[in-house]
C-alpha cells in the first residue's frame, strides 16, 4: 500500500519565487503591524489601508518574474506519482502550487487572487486592484468587498477535511512554515498522535515546533524538496 501523505506549506515556499515570508528580517511583519492590516478589525476601522495592501501583493503576485520554483514543482510531481495519496494544505495564498500543477490543494488561509462579499457570501476571481467603494457583482452592496483571506481570529478555511487527512495518514511533510501560526502549527502534533504518522520538517531553519518531528533537514526549499521528493519516490 502507498502511504497516504499530508504536506504543510508556508510561505518559505515561495521565497525564492520572490515573494516575502512573514516573520524573517526582512519579513512582510517587519515593515507593517498585524494590527493594521491583518484582522477584521483593522479592515473595519481602516478599509482603504488594508485594500492598499492586499492590492500591492496581488500585483506582486501577478508579476511575470513571480512563478512557481523546484519546490511548488515537485510537490506537483509527488501528487501526480501518487494520485489520490497526496493533499497540500498550503498557508499561503498565492497561486504558485496551482501554476506548479498540484491539484488537490487546500487553501487553508484563502486566496490572493479571489474577493468575497461580507453582504451576499460571493467568492469570485479578481486579478485588479479594489476600492473601500467598490460595489459586489453580485449583491451590488458597496463597501462589502475584501480579500478573501484568512485573518487573525477568523475561522481557516476547510478545517473538516485538513483533520479528517491528518488523522489518517502516514507521512506529514511542514515545509517553509514557522511554526507560529495556529491552527497549522499544531497539525504536527494531530499526524503524530491520531495517525502514528511520520513527520518531517523541511525548512531553512528549525521551525518553533522543531522538536515534534522525527525527522529534519534544513536549506532552501527549492533544494531541500525536490531532493526529498526524489528520495521518497525511489523509496515507495
Ligand atoms: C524558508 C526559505 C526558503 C525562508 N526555503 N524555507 C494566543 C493568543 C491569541 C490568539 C491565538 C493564540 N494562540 C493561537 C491563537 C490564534 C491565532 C494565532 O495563531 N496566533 C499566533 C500569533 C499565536 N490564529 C488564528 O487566529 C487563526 N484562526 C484561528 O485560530 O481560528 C480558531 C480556530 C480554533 C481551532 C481550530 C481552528 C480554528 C487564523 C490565522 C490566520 C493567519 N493569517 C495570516 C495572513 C493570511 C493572509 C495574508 O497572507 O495576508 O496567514 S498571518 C501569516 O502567518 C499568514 C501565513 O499563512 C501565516 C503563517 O506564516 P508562515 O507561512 O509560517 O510564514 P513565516 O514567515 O512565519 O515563516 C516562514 C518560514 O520559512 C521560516 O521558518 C523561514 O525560516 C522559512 N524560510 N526562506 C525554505 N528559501
Amino acid at each position: 500500500m502507498q502511504p497516504s501523505i499530508v504536506i504543510l506549506t508556508g510561505a518559505g515556499i515561495s521565497r525564492e519565487s520572490g515573494l516575502s515570508t512573514f516573520r524573517d528580517a526582512d519579513g512582510i511583519w517587519a515593515t507593517v503591524r498585524i494590527e493594521d492590516v491583518a484582522t477584521p478589525e483593522a479592515f473595519a476601522r481602516d478599509p482603504v489601508r488594508v485594500h492598499e495592501f492586499y492590492n500591492a501583493r496581488r500585483r506582486g503576485l501577478l508579476d511575470p518574474k513571480v512563478q512557481p520554483n523546484p519546490a511548488h514543482q515537485a510537490l506537483a510531481e509527488l501528487e501526480r506519482a501518487r494520485p489520490g495519496k497526496v493533499l497540500l494544505v498550503t498557508q499561503n495564498i498565492d497561486d504558485l502550487h496551482e501554476r506548479a500543477g498540484s491539484r488537490d490543494l487546500v487553501h487553508m488561509h484563502g486566496e490572493l487572487l479571489k474577493i468575497q462579499c461580507q453582504a451576499c457570501g460571493d467568492v469570485r476571481d479578481c486579478r485588479h486592484d479594489l476600492g473601500a467603494g467598490d460595489s459586489c457583482p453580485a449583491c451590488g452592496s458597496t463597501g462589502t468587498l475584501r480579500p478573501q483571506v484568512v485573518w487573525f481570529g477568523e475561522m481557516p478555511l476547510k478545517m473538516d477535511r485538513i483533520y479528517a487527512a491528518l488523522s489518517a495518514c502516514d507521512l506529514f511533510l511542514s515545509i517553509g512554515t514557522s511554526g507560529n501560526v495556529y491552527p497549522a502549527a499544531g497539525f504536527v502534533q494531530e499526524a503524530r498522535s491520531v495517525a502514528r504518522a511520520r513527520t518531517v520538517e523541511l525548512n531553512l531553519e528549525p521551525s518553533e515546533g522543531a522538536s515534534l518531528f522525527h525527522e529534519a533537514i534544513y536549506g532552501p526549499a527549492s533544494q531541500v524538496v525536490p531532493d526529498y521528493v526524489r528520495k521518497l519516490l525511489d523509496r515507495t
